[in-house]
This record gives C-alpha cells, structure tokens and sequence, in this order.
C-alpha cells in the first residue's frame, strides 16, 4: 500500500519501489495511505494557521503569559499528534501477519515475525517520531518488579535498551530488530513469579505454560517502540500490535491506558478456530466493555478465511459459508456483523508480494484498508475538531470581538471631532472638561475592578485547593492502605469504589464555587455594558464534566478489569499491585488536567474582562488627546481627524487579517 522513498545511500533488496505521494487524491475510493496523507496535511496547514496567529498576538495583543503558553502547548501537542490503531486478539489469529498485509507488503517480504504459536512476545509499538531517529527502544522484563509503569519508563531513556537502525530502507536489518523483539529466555519458576509472569497457583493462567527442571520460558522485554520512518508512521500512525491473552491479563497497563488511548481497535479472530472461550475473554474484558467509551472505532477482522477456500466447492458456496460465519461471529459477539470484516491475511500478503490481482481482491485486505480508512480517519479528525478546533476558535473570536470594540470605539470617537467642527472654544472646553470627569469615573472602575480581580483570584486560588494533587496523594496512600488489609475481591472493590467517590467528590465543590465567581464577572460584565457601552462579554461557566466522565469511565475500566479472569481465580499480589499503580497514575493525569483547566478558565475570564477594559481606556484616553489638542489650535481638527481616520483603517486591516485567520482555523478537512 505504502512505499518508501529511496535512499542514495542504501540501495537494500527488500526496498519497496515507488515513492508515496503526499498529494491528496479524490476523496471516494482512496485508500488508507492516501487518505492518512491527506489528514497529515491538513494537520500541517491547521498547525501553521495558528502559528500565524500566535504570531500576530504577539505582535498586537499584550502578554497574557498563561494564554499564550495554551496556544504554544496546542500547537505542540498537534505537531506530536497520533493517530494509534490497536491489534488484538488471541494467540496465532494473525494479527501480526494483518499488519505485514496491510502496512508492509512494499518490502515484498513477510516483515514483521508471524509464526505458528506464540509469537509476539510483549506490546509492540511501530510509530516514527523524528527526534528519537530510527532505532529499536526496548524495555527489560525485570522492570515489572518495579511499580513504575511504562508510560514512566518512556519518559526515562535510560532503562531501554536502544538498537539503532543504521540503513533508512533495509528490510533485512528492519528484519533482524524485529527478531529480536520476539526473543525470550529461560529462568527459574521463582524468578518468573516474581515478575508476575507465573503463578504455581493459578491452572487457568498456567494453561500452555512448560516447565523443565523448574525453568520457564519468559519473554524477555516487557515493551517494545520501534521508531521508524516508514511513510505511514511519517504521516503519524502509530500501530500497537500486542500479544494473546495472558499479556492483558499481567500488564493492566494495557488494558487501563493503552487500549483506552487508541483511536480504533482492530480485534482479530480466526475462521478456522471461530470463537472460542478465549476469544471471548478477550472481547469482553479489553474490547467490547469500551464500547462507545470515546470517539473511537471498533473493527472486528475474521481472518484465516483462506481455510474455507474449497476447490470442491463453487465460488459462491464458498462465499456462502463465509458469510454464514460471519453472521455466527456476530452473533456471539452481540455486534452488527457490518464491522466485521472477513479476510485472508496471508492470501493478501502473498498477492501484493506477487501483484496478483485476482488473489488481492479474493483476500478481502482491500476492503479492510477501505473501511479503516473510512471509518477511523473521519472519527479521527472529528475528535482534534471538538477539542483543538473550537478551543483555539473561540481564543480568535475573542480577538475579533476585542478589535470590534477598538474599532467602534474609534468610530465613534471619530463622530464627536467631526461634531466639533462648528464649536466654539468655549464649547470646546466644556467638552474636554466633560470628557476629563469620565476618564476620572473610568478610572476609578478600572481601580474597583482591580480590587475585585484580586479578591476573585483569592476565591480561585482556594477553589484549586480543592483540586491539589498533594491531597489526592494522600487519598492514594490510604487506598493503598486499605487494600493491603483487606486483600480480597470485597475488599478491593469496597477500596476501588471509595478512591474514586473521593476523588471525584472535590469536582463538585470547585463547580459551585466557580458559579459564584463567574456571578461576580458577570456582574461586572452587565454595569461595563450599561454604564459605558462595552460590549457584553459572554463568559462561559467551567465545566468539569469531562473529566468526572473520565474518571468514571476508568472507575469502569477498573471494575472490569478486577473482575477478569486473571485476577479472579487467585490474587497474584503483582498483578493487583501493577493495576494499582497503574489505576492510581491514570486518576492522577486526569485530576492534573482537570486542575489546570479550571486554572485555565479562571486566567481567561479575568484576562477577557480585563482587556477589554483596557482597549475602552485606551480609546478614552486618545479621545480626551485629539480633543485637547483641538482645544489648544483650533487648526489642528483636519490633523486629528485623519490621524483617526488611518487609526480606523489599521484596525479595519488587522481585523481582515483575523478573520481570514479564522477561515483557516476552520477550514474542514477536503
Ligand atoms: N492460513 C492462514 N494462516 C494465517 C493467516 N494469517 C496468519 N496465519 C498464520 O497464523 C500463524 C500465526 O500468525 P501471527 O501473525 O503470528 O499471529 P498473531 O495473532 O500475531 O499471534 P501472537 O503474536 O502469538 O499473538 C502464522 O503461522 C501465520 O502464518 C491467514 O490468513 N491464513
Ligand atoms: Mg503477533
């Protein structure tokens, strides 16, 4: 599907030929790399457009630090923008195979190591990111007997073990890393419950396990990233392809953030197993229980569908009795069988290794990559709309209201010297006396307001106490406190239940003081209209629903999770402790957030009221200028007039540049 662009330097055999194209094609029929192409560059337009926005705040608006560092942390975080697809399924469905199929079948060979048994030995991540450079990063088993979870250890490199790629394009050295992914080794039962990896305790987890003179076999990383600049990780997908079931069941990382953060999750089952009891753990407890959880997209792949092609039979009976397994898979799955998709892995990676056609369409690979394309990009960019898109919209539109304000504070300004034409200097004078008593009145408004900011960001500063993460630590050591007492399934539940109420119970409390304060600025808001004519700011209440809805839904997750089967048979301390941390580590990201947007909020409002104050005092401090230069040379009226006048047109102009800035901002993708 994808390609490579060719290296001088490196002319490897495996290298694919032509080069993707990073030109958008027609909408209809486009497959999943032209489509991630396209996404790719309205992202990189959508990124320059705010630049050019932060550029001309900075250049026209004042530093208002905590708004500005918003602006630069979105552009950031949309320059590292993902989007991740998740592989899951049983051991040997074919999920490994899928993605040599659908991702690397330019290198005209089997890429990615799928074989009979167990084969992907930990979660793998195939992504690019430019700063690290192509290499192979990979974290040691022996760090599950630490309580740092990976999402911690990604943020220390020094406990990976990093193998560079030295040559852009070889399959062969691509090849050999991927190997090694797959490496295990053999140790002493002892060593291997003390990893969490094997509990003499536990048959149903035990099932396939050998021991040998009391040495196990164990993988020997816990996680894998390889960082490569294959074109469709370039554009910013990120494939997680992670192995069967007894990994999620003893790395609830997987299943309590991972999983969770993927934009789709592609599960793959088999045609010549159909569902089995496992299949089903895995469906239930990591897949379908994140139903309609997020924007996110569920794909189910019937794969192995080779196995049904019988010489002895017609075309049509063939295609009959797949279709009758597909019905059956959705009926044990309670799904629309329109999500799932049968498929021949390996027919399709032979086909596109052999450009046979005939093979490829038969395969079903085709109609897969169509409908992640269609399916996953658009709930893709739906998701950067709603968050990135309207925040950074409504930050324009405020500008655009500011300069509004300028402007027809100008205008009218510009009326009265117009007016003045027939005065005489007496009338003159009383004008400039009259105009001096407002700017003394405004004046002590804007002193009042002051006072006023100060006492709000008091109110606010105890409102974010309540949000402080020092006291949902301590939260978190009793927790942990409480479940070593009582280290049942009772009495983690009852711990699991009272972390979360106690964590969500200060979200309540902030909301009702954040209505009292923004019943203070709006107050403000309503006299600044009346009295001077200010236009009446909308100010938006805060809203911590998201995050209540987060937290629920990992309080969700969590049950789930307890309840799976790998815990329920017996309590491995190491799992438990694992999903504890990990459990714990995700509450805390989602409180942070939620406490930084509630700062947000509060930094907005009073920043919005306060410029705009402050555009209203420029204006009359000008107004009063022009007049009493008037008053002084009666001569200078013309000067004063046109001086406004070109006043008028610069912001007229700035206005201009805003709303085509705006335009951009919105522009939806083609
Ligand atoms: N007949 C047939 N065999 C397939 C197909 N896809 C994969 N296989 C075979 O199934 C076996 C397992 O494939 P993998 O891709 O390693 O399966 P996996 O789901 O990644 O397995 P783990 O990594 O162990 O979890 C390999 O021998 C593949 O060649 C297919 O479409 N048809
Ligand atoms: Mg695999």
């Amino acid at each position: 599907m994808a390609n490579i662009s060719i290296s001088k330097d490196s002319p490897a055999p495996g290298r694919p030929k032509t080069t993707i194209e990073r030109r958008p094609a027609s909408a209809e029929g486009q497959g999943f790399s032209q489509k991630l192409a396209s996404f790719s560059i309205w992202r990189e337009k959508f990124v320059s457009a705010i630049e050019a926005y932060q550029h001309w705040v900075e250049q026209n608006e004042p530093v208002e630090g905590e708004n500005d560092l918003r602006i630069y942390e979105l552009i950031e975080s949309l320059k590292s923008d993902k989007l991740k697809i998740a592989f899951m399924g049983e051991l040997s469905r074919g999920k490994t195979e899928l993605l040599n199929a659908l991702f690397f079948s330019d290198y005209k060979k089997r890429l990615l190591p799928s074989s009979a048994g167990r084969t992907t030995m930990c979660p793998t991540e195939l992504r690019y990111d430019v700063k690290t450079g192509a290499c192979i990063k990979l974290l040691p088993i022996e760090t599950r007997k630490t309580g740092t979870t990976i999402a911690e250890y990604k943020q220390n490199p020094v406990q990976w073990t990093t193998l560079h790629l030295l040559k852009r394009d070889s399959a062969k050295e691509l090849e050999a890393a991927f190997l090694e992914v797959t490496k295990t080794k053999r140790v002493h039962t002892r060593e291997a419950e003390e990893l969490g990896l094997y509990d003499p305790s536990n048959e149903i987890a035990n099932r396939g396990i050998s021991i040998v003179d009391d040495m196990i076999e164990i993988p020997c990383w816990r996680h894998a990233i390889i960082n490569y600049p294959h074109p469709l990780l370039e554009n910013g997908l990120v494939i997680l392809d992670t192995p069967g079931l007894n990994s999620l069941g003893s790395e609830p990382e997987l299943t309590l953030s991972m999983l969770p953060e993927a934009h789709a999750v592609v599960f793959v089952l088999a045609a010549d197993t159909g569902v089995t009891v496992s299949d089903m753990e895995i469906w239930n407890n990591h897949v379908s229980c994140t139903k309609k959880e997020q924007l996110r997209e569920r794909l189910v792949v019937l794969n192995k569908i080779d196995a049904m092609w019988d010489p002895l039979r017609t075309e049509s009976e063939v295609n009959k009795l797949i279709n009758k397994q597909v019905e059956s898979t959705a009926l044990s799955l309670k799904e629309n069988r329109k999500i799932i998709m049968p498929v021949s892995a390996k027919a399709g990676l032979t086909a596109k290794i052999n450009d046979d056609s005939e093979l490829l369409a038969k395969s079903g690979i085709n109609d897969l990559e169509l409908c992640l394309a269609r399916k996953i990009l658009p709930a893709k960019y739906e998701i950067i709309r709603r968050k990135v898109v309207y925040e950074v919209s409504g930050r324009v539109e405020k500008s655009q209201q500011l300069l509004k304000a300028k402007y027809n504070g100008v205008d009218n300004q510009l009326k009265k010297l117009k007016e003045l034409g027939g005065k005489n200097l007496d009338e003159i004078q009383e004008m400039v006396s009259i105009m001096r008593r407002e700017k003394k009145k405004y004046e002590m408004e804007i002193k009042g307001f002051e006072i006023t900011r100060k006492v709000l960001t008091k109110q606010a500063t105890v409102l974010f106490n309540d949000l402080n993460l020092k006291a949902l630590d301590q939260l978190i050591r009793l927790t942990r406190k409480n479940m070593r007492e009582s280290w049942t399934t009772a009495g983690l539940k009852k711990a699991i239940r009272l972390f979360f109420k106690t964590a969500m119970h200060p979200m309540g409390n902030v909301k009702k003081k954040s209505e009292d304060i923004k019943k203070s600025v709006d107050e403000i808001c309503h006299k600044m209209h009346k009295e001077y004519g200010l236009p009446l700011i909308r100010v938006s209440a805060l809203s911590l629903v998201p995050y209540v809805m987060d937290l629920k839904k990992l309080e969700g997750r969590a049950e789930v999770f307890r309840n799976s089967a790998a815990i329920i048979v017996t309590e491995q301390n190491t799992v438990i402790s694992k999903f504890f941390v990990v459990m714990v580590s995700e509450a805390r990201k989602i409180f942070d957030e939620c406490s930084q947007h509630a700062q947000g909020w509060f930094q907005e409002l009073a920043s919005q009221v306060h410029n705009q104050l402050r555009v209203h005092k420029n204006i009359i401090d000008k107004g009063l200028e022009s007049i009493r230069a008037i008053h002084e040379d009666i001569d200078t009226i013309g000067q004063q007039i046109s001086s406004l006048e070109q006043e008028k047109a610069n912001i007229a102009a700035q206005l201009g540049i805003v709303n085509g800035l705006l335009k951009k901002i919105q522009k939806p993708i083609e």
